[in-house]
């Protein structure tokens, strides 16, 4: 068998506003549009991606939080309506996806091998959170290739940033580990936002544009400091200095699908391209594609 690969990792935050804007059939609310800037980020990740051929999909979510380790979608497909629960206004999708349930379990064992505590999930009536189905549709509409999804484990809010970083280092190689195993390419997406402060109140219309920006000046500040390293290729210098960012900016890098997608790719030393960087709701979010190929 040849030897699987990661084809390219990319972060790809979920605000479901970037769904609503786009009126895809699926999503029952209508909008006039918004957040421009990062959907055509999206475009240009699309874009990127064109040139490659991957296997499945593999997803590291925020909003699928597990108290007691890592969970792994483990049955083939699941379909059903997803509601956000803030901004149900905004977000009541229907999706059908399906399940590479032979590498979830890979990386299930890869991972149990390395001391994490594992499970399958293998509840057929689970509802898919809205942090994999938004950033799955948003670097793939069509929903033709199976995804890997793997839960958030809350160890940051249990106990400490510290012990987040050290497991998902560890699930980050694990999964590196199971994909080569398997021969198949993958494509790996850190489904997360950046800075992370929430404005309190929605705008009488959410697409309203001239009420968006980031809530404050610090927390832009830090977002740039984390993209310039993410282009310079310093990425052992933005997981050294992740637990900072996450508690100076409630950052949803809390969940660990940043330091996961950072030890997936064995931390690259070639710069990731920036597709977009722009706020929703006063959050700070970046579109960011490491090709290996390109390196
Ligand atoms: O889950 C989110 C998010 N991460 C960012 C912005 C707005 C809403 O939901
Ligand atoms: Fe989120």
């Amino acid at each position: 068998m040849t030897k699987g690969e990661i084809v390219m990792g990319a972060l790809a935050p979920h605000p479901p506003h970037l769904v609503y804007a786009e009126n895809p059939p699926q999503n029952e609310p209508v909008s006039e549009g918004g957040w421009e800037e990062l959907r055509w980020g999206y475009e240009r990740l699309r874009k990127s991606l064109a040139r490659k051929e991957f296997d499945v999909i593999i997803v590291h979510t925020p909003h699928w939080q597990t108290y007691v380790g890592t969970h792994f979608l483990g049955v083939p497909n699941f379909k059903s309506l997803s509601v956000d629960p803030i901004f149900p206004n905004l977000f009541r999708y229907s999706y059908d996806l399906s399940v590479d349930v032979e590498l979830s379990r890979a990386i299930h064992d890869a991972a149990a091998q390395a001391g994490l505590h594992v499970l399958m999930m293998e509840n057929p009536d689970f509802r898919i959170d809205y942090g994999t189905i938004t950033s799955c549709h948003l670097v793939r509409p069509e929903w033709d290739i199976p995804i890997v999804c793997i839960s958030s484990n809350r160890s940051r809010n249990y106990f400490s940033v510290e012990v987040m970083q050290t497991n998902m280092l560890k699930l980050g190689k694990a999964t590196r580990t199971a994909v080569e195993a398997s021969g198949k390419r993958a494509l790996l997406l850190s489904s997360n936002s950046l800075s992370h402060r929430h404005f309190t109140e929605e705008p009488e219309v959410p697409e309203d544009m001239s009420q968006e920006h980031i809530t404050n000046h610090n927390q832009y500040l830090w977002d740039m400091k984390m993209i310039e390293l993410m282009r310079a290729g310093k990425t052992r210098e933005l997981v050294d200095i992740m637990p900072d960012f996450t508690e100076q900016t409630v950052a949803e890098t809390d969940a660990g699908s940043l330091t996961w997608l950072m030890a997936a790719l064995d931390f690259p030393t070639y710069g990731g391209e920036v597709h977009a960087y722009g706020t929703v709701i006063g959050t700070g979010n970046a579109i960011i594609g490491w090709d290996p190929a390109g390196a």
